[in-house]
């Protein structure tokens, strides 16, 4: 047996050595261990032999028959690894190349887009973009804005709290980061705060996590004037008309004082929304002058600092500027809707180039 085995192994331990393929070194495994392999086939002969010969002869040849199995088994590892090196470099995709045409299955989604165009417009209209984080602490969402430990807006229907940690918050609007901006720098300030926000509502126009976009002014002589201008100028931009009506009704926010709401002209004409004056009106956004007590939280004098703040819904601008009707629709993640609304990839809203598909700025 021994014998045997020493005519076998050189060319048996050559051959798998050299192997170069896992198909190469599978058809070995099979000619020597397989069902009638070379090693099989001696293993099956052990039987013929006498019970004293069949010990030793057994026992060399299953060290035999085991050295030849770790050999196939760490080639096969190393072939393996050979090809996954392989596919890995033929495979791999340059992130750099450009874009090619036909990759523009993908579609930007309306909220971002329209973001986009919004922070395109306050940028050109020199406002900084300022950013906070989602979950916010009772002091930054409520208290330094004026909100009453008993005000409404705290109590568990509008408000996600984090359970176990009752001042902890999603937050309801993104004033924290004005609220941040104003503790940390002195006036003048002039930022928009865009992201997104959380209440518990679920309706036609309400979704339990919607965008906004909160803008704030402070120096030592901002006016309502300025507020009015701001507001009338942005609406010009991006609706891309210079036939824009704002209309300011009073209204109540704990954090300013006086407080507006803005209402733009409109029209619904043969089923379609148009933005227009003289014709019916259309609820867009929360404003006002900063109220004191926010100042003074923050560090700055009343007396010395005044300015404007004001608070939007960006998924309701999308909806008014693009024609889609439900709310609800824009967090489905339904691809139809996504074909129809979205927009391609390389459509960035430039001031230049023009905001929107339909037409571009026409000033
Ligand atoms: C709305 C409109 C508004 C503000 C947000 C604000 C932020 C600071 C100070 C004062 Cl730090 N005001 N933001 C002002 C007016 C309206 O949001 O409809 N909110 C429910």
């Amino acid at each position: 047996m021994e014998q045997k085995i020493e005519e076998m192994k050189p060319a048996l331990v050559k051959a798998i050595q050299e192997a170069e393929t896992l198909i190469a070194l599978d058809e070995i495994r099979v000619k020597t261990l397989g069902k009638s392999g070379s090693v099989t086939e001696l293993m099956k002969g052990l039987g013929k032999l006498n019970p004293d010969e069949r010990k030793t002869a057994g026992q060399v040849l299953n060290t035999f028959k085991n050295e030849i199995g770790t050999l196939i088994e760490s080639k096969k590892q190393e072939l393996e690894l050979k090809e996954m090196n392989e596919r890995l470099a033929n495979e791999s995709v340059d992130i750099t190349l450009p874009v090619r045409p036909n990759t523009n299955m993908g579609r930007i989604h309306p909220v971002t887009q329209v973001t986009e165009e919004m922070l395109t417009i306050f940028a050109q209209m020199g406002f900084e973009v300022a950013e906070g984080p989602d979950i916010e602490d009772d002091f930054h969402n409520f208290e330094a804005l004026n909100i009453p430990a008993a005000h409404p807006a705290r109590q568990m229907q509008a408000t996600f709290f984090m359970e176990n940690a009752d001042n902890i918050v999603l937050r309801t609007q993104t004033s924290g980061v004005q609220i941040r901006t104003m503790e940390n720098k002195k006036p003048p300030i002039k930022i928009v705060a865009p992201g997104r926000t959380y209440r518990r509502d679920y309706d036609m126009t309400h979704t339990p996590m919607f965008h906004q976009i909160e803008g704030l002014v402070i120096d030592t002589e901002t006016n309502l004037a300025h507020l009015k201008s701001t507001l009338m100028e942005f609406m010009k931009l991006f609706f891309e008309t210079d036939d824009v009506a704002l209309r300011f009704r009073p209204s109540y926010f704990p954090f300013t004082e006086p407080s507006y709401e803005a209402d733009v002209g409109c029209s619904r004409e043969n089923g379609e929304f148009k933005i227009k004056s003289g014709a019916g009106w259309c609820e867009l956004l929360g404003c006002g002058m900063v109220h004191p007590n926010v100042l003074r939280t923050c560090g700055l004098d009343p007396n010395v600092y005044q300015g404007f703040a004001f608070g939007c819904g960006i998924d309701r601008f999308a909806m008014l500027k693009y024609g889609i009707p439900d709310l609800r629709s824009f967090f489905d993640a339904d691809m139809r809707w996504i074909k129809h609304y979205g927009f391609l990839p390389l459509d960035i809203p430039t001031i230049t180039s023009g905001l929107s598909l339909n037409g571009g700025l026409k000033r």
